[in-house]
């Protein structure tokens, strides 16, 4: 790709961030998606950082002003009322001055905010807006290894698929058998409206999602509660690699900003928790799975969650073993990396988390891959990546066989993915 070429998609991808930008925070996308997201936020602040610096920190400054009380970053904080989206704060019923959703995502905060520091132009203003930001996503954390993690096992647990951001994977079938979904108030899904039913999840799990939720409120959002109390409670090796990873990052920039007792509190979780993922990896698979808490198995499904554990300082040995998994799985797609192992029955080519490449999974592929002297395999996921764009546009998600646009489309965290793919991560080779 020549330097134009690379120009003007990296002003395209800029365009998508303005568009979706409502002055404090992004929405993922227009209409499906009408408010703040947690982990799409953390993300599209590393696309801000390559244009606007000020305008990155605001955006994650923006979702952690509606942290808990107890530590909680929520997953959808609901800015202003907008019918487009199901559930909304009506369902919700969380109490808070500005309506949120009563459940987390995975926590990037604490490996963005290091990311952009590190390459921020002004370092006395940004150690400024970090350090306030590192008090906060500290406390995210203590509340993680403790509401999701009661037994001090060093792998916390979600409560709810919708935590995973992988709503709808594979991963989650066998312990949503567990999960009723006769009894909940009728309601009308809105995500359909807007795009392709059959790129989005099936309907008895919408039932199930709305079952967890009805649950939890019926619990008062208490998260003292939540975890016990929940039928569903599963160990995914992806959100838990991402918690290592910001913990591990926190430490480093609290470190250089001088927050000397938060930086020991995260090393030592990090180092906890790299220990515990142990217990998640498959031999018979060759990567990470899910644990079921609720009866201490494994779940037998070979998904993209367990190869996200790259992003994390996981032995060599599982590094290159995760790398030849991917290369196994790019013998058998088009486009990599698919959320699913399109070997395995269950793979759905379109169907959201069931089979599809997303650009924010293969960035954090390729981060990790990169950091374990795999460019080899980190250029190729960029390669597939910046074509899966050329392609079909800045798409929520993109078919692994065929490269076909599915989701919503003018993607925000997707164009800041394209920013960070052009800008060095999984860097190209050096021309000879
Ligand atoms: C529920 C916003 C979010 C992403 C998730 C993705 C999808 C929401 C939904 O969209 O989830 O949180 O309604 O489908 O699965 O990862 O954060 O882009």
């Amino acid at each position: 790709m020549n330097r134009e070429h690379r120009a003007r998609l990296a002003s395209q991808a800029a365009q998508i961030l303005r568009e979706n930008d409502r002055g404090a925070y992004t929405v993922p996308t227009k209409g499906l998606y009408p408010f703040q997201w947690n982990w799409d936020s953390c993300l599209t602040a590393l696309g801000f950082a390559s244009f606007d610096e000020d305008r990155a920190w605001r955006e994650m400054e923006t979702l952690f002003a509606h942290q808990w009380p107890d530590g909680m970053v929520p997953h959808i904080v609901f800015h202003q009322e907008d019918e487009g989206y199901f559930p909304g704060p009506e369902v919700w019923q969380t109490e808070r001055p500005v309506p949120t959703s009563g459940i987390t995502q995975p926590p990037v905060a604490g490996f963005a905010a290091r990311r952009i520091h590190e390459r921020s132009a002004d370092k006395a203003e940004s150690a400024r807006r970090a350090a306030a930001l590192v008090k906060k996503i500290d406390r995210w954390h203590a509340f993680l290894y403790t509401a999701r993690d009661p037994r001090r096992e060093g792998l916390v647990a979600i409560i709810h698929p919708w935590e995973s951001g992988r709503d709808n994977a594979v991963d989650w079938d066998e312990p949503f058998r567990r999960v009723p979904h006769e009894g909940i108030a009728p309601y009308r899904r809105r995500d359909v409206e807007h795009a392709d039913p059959a790129h989005r999840p099936t309907k008895e799990q919408y039932d199930r999602y709305l079952w967890l939720l009805e649950h939890f409120r019926h619990h008062g959002w208490d998260n003292e509660l939540l975890h016990d109390v929940s039928p569903f409670r599963v160990v995914d090796p992806g959100f838990n690699a991402i918690l290592i990873r910001s913990c591990a990052d926190l430490a480093a920039l609290a470190e250089e900003l001088g927050m000397d007792a938060i930086a020991r509190a995260n090393r030592a979780r990090a180092e906890k928790g790299l220990k515990a993922l142990e217990r998640l990896w498959s031999e018979a698979h060759g990567q990470y799975l899910c644990l079921d808490r609720t009866t201490d198995a494994l779940i037998d499904s070979p998904s993209v969650g367990g190869l996200i554990p790259l992003l994390a300082a996981i032995p060599e040995v599982r590094a290159r073993a995760l790398g030849s998994r991917i290369e196994a799985l790019g013998a058998r797609c088009r486009f990599v990396v698919p959320s699913h192992d399109p070997a395995d029955p269950r793979f759905d080519a379109k169907r959201y988390w069931r089979g599809p490449a997303w650009l924010i999974v293969n960035y954090l592929i390729a981060d990790g891959l990169v950091a374990a002297g795999m460019d080899r395999v980190a250029e190729a996921i960029r390669a597939s990546s910046l074509e899966l764009i050329e392609k079909g546009g800045f798409a929520e998600y993109y078919d692994p066989m065929t490269g076909e646009p599915c989701g919503g489309n003018r993607f925000t965290w997707t164009a800041a993915m394209v920013l960070e793919f052009l800008n060095g991560a999984a860097r190209q080779p050096a021309p000879a």
